[in-house]
């Protein structure tokens, strides 16, 4: 069975050292109801109890509403509370591995940050490729060199599957990686650190569609 079609236009990445306090569902909820289009959980502190009970309570609030929940690293959290995906990174389990523990029917993003990362991961079987950093961000600060949109660019001119860009990208540069070739956006502190992040989501969803358009 294939995945569902899966709408990247604007991810969430959550990430509960960045939300002021505010409960992970609370901002989960708020993006949802400003137009996000997907979810990925991403929870690098607390114990695997909490991140699945979190994850539970995300799933169950998105099942409704028919948006995709993404796992970040933990394939098995991800089969665990039926997520919709799970994404890795270049030193998390190998895509190969993953694809023979879940049936197609969980989409598996990978993270790339060179043409080769990507070609080997389409070739892989992955489902959607995570291209960046684009752009510096403070959020993370052990990622690879940064992209650029030239190097969005070549990736692009070189895959088919869908690419969902992450890495310093905000209300003021969304459009320009959506025009150099990014299906969807990723972002983190654009919505999670917002003081309104449901209208910082409507605002970012209003951005990408626009410059789809054009
Ligand atoms: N992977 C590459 S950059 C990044 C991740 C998880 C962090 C992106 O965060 P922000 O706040 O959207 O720049
Ligand atoms: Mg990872």
């Amino acid at each position: 069975m294939k995945p569902k079609n899966i709408d990247y236009t604007l991810c969430l990445v959550t990430d509960r050292g960045l939300a002021h306090g505010r409960p992970t569902l609370d901002i989960v909820e708020a993006a949802v109801y400003g137009g996000v289009t997907c979810v990925q959980l991403r929870e690098k502190i607390g114990s695997t109890r909490e991140f699945i009970e979190q994850a539970l309570a995300i799933r169950d609030f998105l099942r409704f509403r028919d948006i995709p929940l993404i796992i970040n690293d933990r394939l098995d959290v991800a089969l665990t509370v039926g997520a919709d995906g799970v994404h890795l990174g270049q030193n998390d389990m190998p895509l190969a591995m993953a694809r023979s523990i879940v049936t197609d029917a969980m989409f598996i993003g990978i993270s790339t940050n060179s043409l080769e990362d990507a070609v080997v991961a389409e070739k892989g079987g992955a489902d959607y490729l995570g291209v960046g950093p684009i752009y510096t961000t403070p959020t993370k600060t052990d990622t690879a060199p940064i992209l650029g949109l030239d190097g969005l660019g070549k990736i692009r001119k070189n895959i088919k599957i869908p690419l969902v860009t992450i890495g310093g990208i905000n209300h003021s540069n969304a459009a320009q990686v959506i025009r150099n070739g990014a299906d969807g956006i990723a972002v983190v502190s654009a919505i999670v650190e917002a003081e309104d992040p449901e209208q910082a989501s409507r605002d970012l969803m209003n951005t990408i569609q626009l410059a789809k358009t054009q």
